[in-house]
């Protein structure tokens, strides 16, 4: 009971820092009826393939070594100015080795500090690597509303536009920069791109039309700024010969799910090899960092498609309240 009132708790106010950036409390102004999009359907396979990770995935343990997390600023020539991007190196970040990098996009309320607000990206990789879960790799959480003001403010939809400006911000700016400062690999294999809601969208929009730079592609609750299924995958075999990791998951409590289900369908109808993950959460930040802590632990791996999930047995069980 107590959890449940707590988790009621988070999610209040996890929709109140989301969207009441504009002064006003509450969802923002063309949030239907209190969740997104319309009626949930689902199917037969819109089932959770991955359990729900236990509740200390983002605890800080005192005892591992930790990352770094950093705010760097970048010269953009698609936006014509410097921007924010957040940067988690991993633990001991060595110039003597390159890492893999993950692109980690935020929703349509958020910023460049909107993960670690949601999910603290650094604690779950520190913790994650420590447990050689996740291999030691660099999480870059740039700023995915490409204006010039690029703050979360007024009326947060009407910056959907600069959502899909941000594809160019992404490859000739973000990019560039991030591997110019950092000790990086430069290669598709060792890329990937994922995010939440418009972020989500995003991150299809972007990876699957651009696999010449992303191998490894990771869609949660993705929006309606998602591109139909014939414009992201125009030529099935191609994307399937490419593509490492292709994650789509959504809650079943997310009135946007006929967004991830379209592209899903369209996906088994093409035999394209992807993860479907539909667990029990709305439109909100536990989906979010359940999801972010299954795919990490799949990302820059051998093979990643083939794994098979694991069961609530290999899972540390979480605490429960009493007995
Ligand atoms: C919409 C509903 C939701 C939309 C975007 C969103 C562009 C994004 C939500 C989020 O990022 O959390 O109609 O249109």
């Amino acid at each position: 009971m107590k959890t449940k009132i707590l988790s009621m708790l988070l999610l209040i106010a996890s929709i109140g820092s989301a969207f009441a950036q504009d002064g006003e409390p509450g969802p923002p102004r063309n949030r239907r009826g209190g969740n997104f999009g319309g009626p949930i359907e689902l199917g037969p396979n819109d089932t959770q393939t991955y359990p729900d990770p236990p509740a200390d995935i983002t605890e800080k343990r005192p005892d591992i070594p930790r990352g770094k997390l950093e705010i760097v600023s970048y010269d953009s020539a698609t936006v014509g100015t410097t921007r924010k991007m957040n940067v988690y190196t991993p633990p001991g970040y060595s110039i003597e080795q390159e890492y893999p990098v993950l692109y980690l996009l935020h929703g349509i309320g958020g910023d460049e500090t909107e993960w670690e607000r949601f999910a603290t990206p650094d604690v779950l990789f520190d913790n994650l690597i420590a447990d050689g879960k996740a291999v030691p790799m660099i999480v870059v959480m740039p700023n995915g509303r490409a204006q010039k003001n690029d703050r979360a403010e007024g009326n947060v939809f009407d910056a959907a536009p600069a959502f899909a400006v941000f594809e160019k911000d992404l490859l000739n700016d973000v990019i560039p920069a991030i591997e110019a400062k950092y000790s990086v690999a430069k290669n598709r294999e060792l890329r990937a791109l994922a995010g939440l809601s418009m972020g989500g969208g995003q991150s299809l929009n972007f990876g699957l039309t651009h696999l010449e730079t992303f191998a490894w592609i990771g869609a949660f609750s993705s929006a309606p700024n998602t591109r139909s299924p014939e414009e992201l995958v125009p030529d099935p075999t191609r994307t399937k010969s490419q593509l490492k990791l292709l994650w789509l998951s959504c809650g079943n409590k997310d009135g946007l799910i006929n967004i991830s289900q379209r592209l899903q369908r369209y996906l088994v109808e093409k035999e394209v090899p992807h993860i479907w993950n539909v667990d029990s959460h709305g439109h909100d930040p536990t989906h979010w960092r359940n999801n972010l802590y299954h795919f990490a632990q799949l990302l820059f791996k051998k093979d990643a498609l083939s794994q098979p999930p694991p069961t609530e047995k290999n899972l540390t069980p979480a605490p429960t309240e009493s007995k």
